[in-house]
């Protein structure tokens, strides 16, 4: 078991739920071409019969057989077979309705992807050893259900912990595009129906005619799984490449394109701004040579605006400012086809964010949110992070827009602003390893990415329970051990309270590196000093960014004494023996959060070890791996942040830990043979503080 087939595995059941088990005789697949999403369908539901009950099935086209069988097609196929969809409520786009009743199998998609989905989910059930009778139909919360990559033409991957691209390398696009097919496959299974393939740091070189081609290949890849690919431009291309291929040109290759995604005026990539038009104006442009070639292509571009020569004397100049500052006023100036896609927070995936205001603020404008699978802050798969806990605490959160009930999903669908198009992207960034991710467990991100993107109100530890199901064992011990709380862990030894992950800041988001937080240009600053730590964004003194929400957010947040503890230093800037409602000071809570944090991740390796036997030893051993070292260098966290902030405030901690390094192994205690000892940069993360 190496990872490849994900949570797609098939694996046989224990022969007597085999056998007591009624199964279809055939499977009917109407009207497909061998591109169809249907004719995929068909040839699933083989594979997966045949793995989870070891029974081979013909597949046919035709219904006349009175056999039990499964029936997979679209309700007007099925209509135009003389087939009775009476029963099926309405559907929306790849929406599907799904009727099991013994070996009598009906599934039925508004469209073909509709179909395959349906099949997926049947598949899901059967491998989760749940054989309910169902009638029952589901369709999306939003239209746009998209994953990102961010790989580079040379085959890098930028933010990408999983090796090389599948999708690229020297400057094209790969030859074998096998793990390009098993990828699709993947997505479609969690519902995803489009893919943007190269970063948004764009090459302009992806316009050439050889690239252009090698586009037109990766979407046959995908295709038969319903999944669109689309790509990310650079805004200067025109200006870059002597030959540049046209729209039309394109879709001679992608005639199914689902769009492009601009990243423009950030981070030193040119946008209009630097041609003196307004970012709808560069926005637009895009969309209007999207328009002709149909509804349902789109323009995404991305919120993700912002200064990063900041310069920290100036800290009113807030970048947690920036998106609603330029993005605000432009409301209702973007074509219908454009869609503005927003980080999740105001900042850049930390770890802990309130919802980006500019959700509030866009009110006649298409939004999509984006998500990172991919775990840039979060302990790069190297950290076990189940990421829905997080994401939760936006999709829930009630921005009160105009005072009334403006729940984020809610907003997400479209439904709250009464938009049509609305959508969920995530940053993905899967590599040539067989893992994907890099690591086994990290997948169940982009399982739970697609499922809640479906339908953000599913409850993120049942989803995480069937992912477990599908991906180990349906065994009891495995889905409990499975069911870790990991993200409050992670949040507990790298940043709590809200201050943000406390990485390494100027490039590489991974280890802890607090003093890297201040005296940096990028504006994702703590302003901790002897006395004092935490952002003040009020209106009253501080950076207004409070300003920017809906009124009575504003005033929860403006009020010390109703800002939730989670994100108090988001919010505020306190003395560090600031009281929280818990009576601890502030210091002395995130002393101990960090102790707790550490400790819980102590908990990981002993938890798997029950597994042992249980999952497959290659599997069981890789993931041993990872949390045996998660669990070491949640110690450095610990002891690199607390002794960070212990030297700054000189504060000692309550109960006499920090400096002591419990169960810490320290390097200078080891025998050294063939190493040497060199000063570490910062030195909090070195063993004995030099
Ligand atoms: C930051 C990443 C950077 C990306 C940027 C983006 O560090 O690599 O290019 O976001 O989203 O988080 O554009």
């Amino acid at each position: 078991e190496n990872g490849l087939d994900g949570w797609l595995r098939y694996a046989a059941l224990p022969s007597d739920i085999q056998k007591s088990h009624a199964t279809p005789s055939t499977i009917v697949v109407l009207n497909s071409s061998e591109t169809s999403p249907v004719y995929t369908a068909g040839k699933e539901l083989q594979k997966g019969i045949h793995g989870i009950l070891g029974h081979e099935l013909e597949v046919t086209g035709t219904t006349n057989n009175t056999n039990a069988s499964i029936l997979v097609g679209t309700t007007e196929s099925f209509s135009s077979v003389g087939g009775n969809t009476t029963e099926v409520p309405h559907l929306k786009d790849d929406g599907f309705w799904l009727s099991i009743e013994n070996a009598n199998v009906y599934i039925l998609g508004q469209n073909e992807r509709g179909a395959l989905y349906g099949t997926f989910e049947y598949l899901s059930m059967l491998a989760q050893r749940n054989f309910s009778q169902v009638a029952y139909a589901t369709s999306p919360s939003a239209p746009i259900r998209w994953v990102n990559e961010w790989d580079n033409l040379d085959g890098s991957i930028e933010r990408g912990f999983a090796g090389p691209s599948i999708f690229f390398q020297n400057g094209g696009v790969v030859d074998d595009l096998a793990r390009v097919s098993q990828y699709a496959r993947l997505l479609a299974s969690i519902r995803v129906n489009g893919i943007i393939v190269n970063n948004v740091n764009a090459n302009f070189n992806l316009l050439n005619a050889s690239n252009m081609a090698g586009l037109g290949r990766v979407a046959n890849a995908m295709r038969p799984y319903g999944v669109c690919i689309g790509i990310s431009l650079n805004f200067d291309s025109p200006r870059n490449l002597s030959s540049l291929m046209t729209t039309d040109e394109l879709y001679e290759h992608v005639p199914d394109l689902a769009g492009f995604l601009v990243k423009a005026n950030s981070e030193d990539q040119p946008g209009p701004l630097t041609y003196n038009r307004t970012l709808a104006d560069g926005a637009n442009l895009f969309a209007r040579a999207l328009k002709p070639h149909g509804n349902g292509i789109v323009m995404l571009f991305r919120a993700f605006v912002y200064d990063h020569h900041l310069n920290e004397s100036n800290w009113k100049n807030d970048r947690a400012n920036h998106a609603v500052d330029f993005f605000g006023h432009l409301d209702g100036q973007f074509d219908d086809n454009v869609f503005i896609q927003i980080k999740y927070g105001p900042i850049d995936f930390q770890v802990r964010e309130p919802p980006s205001p500019l959700f509030a603020n866009l009110l006649g404008t298409n939004t999509a949110i984006e998500l990172q699978v991919t775990q840039e802050y979060l302990g790069q798969q190297s950290h076990l992070v189940y990421l829905p806990p997080l994401w939760k605490t936006i999709l829930d959160y009630d921005l009160r827009i105009d005072g009334e009930p403006s729940v984020m999903r809610d907003i997400l669908s479209g439904g709250r602003l009464n938009r049509s198009l609305s959508g969920y992207a995530a940053v993905v960034n899967v590599g040539t390893n067989t893992t994907w991710l890099g690591s086994h467990l990290a997948m169940s991100n982009l399982y739970a990415y697609g499922r809640l993107a479906w339908n953000p109100s599913d409850d993120e530890v049942a989803v995480l329970q069937d992912w477990t199901r599908l991906t180990f064992g349906a065994g009891k011990t495995i889905v409990d051990t499975i069911t870790m709380e990991s993200w409050p862990a992670y949040e507990n030894y790298t940043g709590n309270l809200g201050i943000q992950t406390l990485t390494d800041i100027l490039y590489t988001h991974f280890g802890p590196n607090p003093a890297s937080q201040d005296d940096n240009s990028w504006g994702q600053w703590t302003r901790a000093d002897a006395d004092t730590i935490g952002m003040d964004r009020t209106v009253s003194n501080g950076t207004g960014f409070f300003s920017q929400y809906p009124a009575q957010v504003t005033a929860m947040y403006e009020d010390i004494n109703t800002t939730p503890n989670e994100l108090l230093l988001w919010f505020h800037h306190v003395p560090y023996t600031q009281q929280l409602k818990s009576g601890k000071t502030v210091i002395q809570h995130f002393y101990d959060a960090h102790y707790a944090g550490a400790a819980t991740a102590q908990m990981f390796p002993t938890q798997w070890a029950a597994l042992e036997g249980l999952v497959d030893h290659e599997r069981f051993e890789e993931v041993m791996f990872r949390l045996e070292y998660q669990a070491g260098r949640a110690i450095v966290w610990r002891d690199a942040i607390n002794e960070f902030y212990w030297s700054k405030s000189g504060i000692e901690d309550g109960a006499g830990r920090v400096g002591k390094h419990p169960w810490r192994v320290k390097a200078e205690k080891m025998k050294m043979s063939g190493y040497k000892a060199v000063p570490v940069t910062p030195f909090e993360t070195a063993s004995g503080r030099t």
